[in-house]
């Protein structure tokens, strides 16, 4: 199986040892002095993920994104007109709480969601070895296009899911069809934005970080409604885990240099669209039958 079927099949794949361990630490300790600089008000609010912190606002992590090793790897999963939109840091502190399941995909409203290939990436680069005991990534494989009974729990990323945090609840227990995605620093999971996925509690007693990037691999391929959508998330004008109509920094009030080493990745998009709508249910009769079923 090519990377490129791995990833229409099952959702996800990892690229074992993209970065050397070495450069990880240096992002692992930019990424900690971010942490640092938190209120514990920011920590309260995303305790299920444990941090979620907007690279718009971290610059320093510019050349980690526009790194060429990502849009190869992204090239070789097929993509051929690559954008990136958004990304965070997202970390759990020692004994962190376990992620909600959930997917990350927006716009179920619009026929683009239903193809095999997706149209949305997210890129996964955890900053240290990522284990079920510190808080790996824990995947439904096939999800992102099959039908699954956790389609059913209530759409991700609300307050209430990601701060009141209940262990028992099926928003965060194990299920039986999960599979544990460990890295060792330096590896990348890159995944279909679709894919059913959460982490595991950090039962360890030092800090888990990790970066999440999204790409578009194939941008001019989107009709202009969904491309209009991604240019609002760039712009920080409709993501569902910003605080009301503050005016938030963005990508393009960064630096000269560090902009210079994301321009040719940014989401262009100069059409009169309107947006498509904001959707982060899916239509489980347009799915394909689940494992089981097929
Ligand atoms: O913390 C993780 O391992 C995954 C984070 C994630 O997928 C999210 O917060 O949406």
């Amino acid at each position: 199986m090519t990377t490129r079927d791995s990833l229409i099949e099952d959702g996800f794949v990892r690229f074992d040892g993209l970065f050397a361990g070495a450069e990880i630490e240096e992002w692992r300790q930019v990424a900690q002095a971010a942490l640092d600089a938190l209120d514990t008000g920011h920590r309260d609010r995303f305790r299920s993920n444990g941090s979620l912190c907007n690279l718009a606002e971290l610059p320093a992590f510019a050349p980690l994104i526009g790194d060429p090793r990502i849009s190869d790897a992204i090239a070789q999963l097929g993509g051929s007109d690559i954008r990136w939109t958004s990304g965070y840091l997202i970390s759990k502190p020692p004994g962190g709480d376990p992620l909600f399941w959930h997917q990350d995909w927006w716009g179920w409203g619009d026929a683009v969601s239903y193809e095999a290939f997706p149209a949305q990436l997210f890129v996964m680069i955890y900053l240290t070895d990522t284990r079920v005991e510190n808080g790996c990534l824990r995947v439904i494989p096939g999800s992102h296009r099959r039908d699954h009974e956790l389609h059913d729990l209530p759409a991700a990323h609300t307050r209430d899911i990601a701060t009141r945090v209940d262990v028992s609840s099926p928003v965060y227990a194990s299920h039986p069809d999960e599979m544990a995605a460990s890295v060792d620093a330096g590896d990348v999971l890159i995944g279909d934005a679709r894919l059913l996925h959460g982490a595991y509690a950090n039962t360890t007693d030092a800090e888990r970080p990790l970066l999440t990037l999204w790409y578009i691999p194939n941008w001019s391929a989107l009709p202009g409604a969904v491309r209009a959508t991604l240019r609002d998330i760039y712009d920080r004008r409709i993501v569902d885990i910003d605080e009301g109509d503050a005016d938030l920094p963005t990508v393009d009030d960064w630096p000269a240099d560090a902009l210079a080493r994301v321009e040719r990745l940014l989401p262009d998009y100069a059409g009169r669209d309107t947006p498509a709508a904001w959707n982060r249910l899916p239509d489980r009769n347009l799915m394909l039958p689940s494992r089981e079923k097929a």
